[in-house]
């Protein structure tokens, strides 16, 4: 029999991933942060409930502490990007030599802090463009199928473990060069989730209210994802992002969502981020820099944290 997979966090990501294991009878084990939610979560008999298309499959994942006690051989880290750092500190004692990580974080910045504080552990990267959100505490959305793009940035193959993935029905793929497919995203984000924040949007209305900054960010976002060695023309870029804002149209950014619940925000690892990469690039970026301005300064007046 194979180790279970943990699964760390249970927003909205880590519930799908635990779902769609659960579908598939994959032994998988929830981390929940708080005594308290692991007891409302035993409470509901380890009930969570997928819903897809109005259409309602309950489910039944075992959730656990950071600080049980069994060794911990395949963890995905589902947390938003700011709590990584304190949750794998939890987490820390019940790792091995032989553990493995995989981050399913937005944005950029949290997945390298990992990497230096596990040297000597195999952290791979995932970007993930599923979207979902929580209807309740064990009840979870899941309002676009997307795809899973999963690499390792010291190079290498995928490994093994990660077959139970493709059981689980998770649409993956192995990608070389994960990295370059993270700043692609972490573009798009930068390109699409103020604006909605600002002007508490869907994704679908950015080009009308970015109006003619757009093409400034653009040529910004483009100079910075050149000075970190992403091939990509103005053209392919641009297109790459009409096409992500026409596909989720409808949809709410995450940064939305966050700013909508009152909660802390991921625009450190998106924007903040962007920005401290162009300057050590000794980049001009003049338009990115002041839509992080003013995003901070939206935030600010709203009391939410700016990191
Ligand atoms: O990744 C996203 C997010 O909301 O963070 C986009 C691509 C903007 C889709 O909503």
């Amino acid at each position: 029999m194979s180790d279970p997979l943990h699964i760390l966090g249970g927003g909205s990501l880590g519930l799908l991933w635990a779902a769609r294991c659960a579908q598939a009878g994959i032994d998988c084990r929830l981390i929940l942060r708080t005594p308290q939610a692991l007891e409302q979560w035993q409470a509901r008999d380890d009930r969570l409930i997928l819903e897809q298309q109005g259409v309602q499959h309950p489910l039944q994942v075992r959730a656990e502490l950071a600080d049980a006690t069994s060794p911990i051989q395949h963890l995905i880290v589902a947390t938003k990007a700011w709590a990584v750092a304190g949750a794998v500190d939890d987490i820390a004692p019940r790792l091995t030599e032989h553990s493995q990580l995989l981050l399913l974080q937005n944005g950029l910045g949290s997945q390298q802090s990992v990497s230096q504080r596990f040297p000597a552990l195999r952290v791979l990267y995932a970007s993930v463009t599923d979207g979902a959100w929580k209807r309740s505490a064990n009840h979870m959305v899941w309002a676009g199928v997307g795809q899973t793009l999963i690499g390792d940035p010291q190079g290498g193959q995928a490994p093994a473990w990660l077959q139970q993935l493709s059981q689980a029905q998770i649409a993956w793929q192995w990608e070389p060069d994960i990295l370059a497919v993270l700043w692609v995203k972490l573009a798009i984000n930068c390109a699409i989730n103020p604006f909605t924040a600002l002007h508490d949007c869907a994704n679908g209305a950015v080009p009308v209210h970015a109006g003619a900054v757009f093409p400034a960010l653009l040529a910004d976002l483009h100079q910075l994802l050149n000075s970190q060695g992403v091939a990509l023309s103005f053209e392919q870029l641009q297109q790459r992002i009409l096409d992500v804002i026409q596909a989720t149209a409808g949809n709410s950014s995450s940064m939305r969502q966050d700013l909508a619940a009152g909660r802390r925000t991921e625009i450190d690892f998106i924007l903040g981020h962007a920005c401290r990469n162009a300057r050590q690039a000794g980049l001009d970026t003049p338009t990115l820099d002041a839509l992080y301005q003013q995003l901070r300064q939206h935030l600010a007046e709203r009391g939410l944290p700016l990191d």
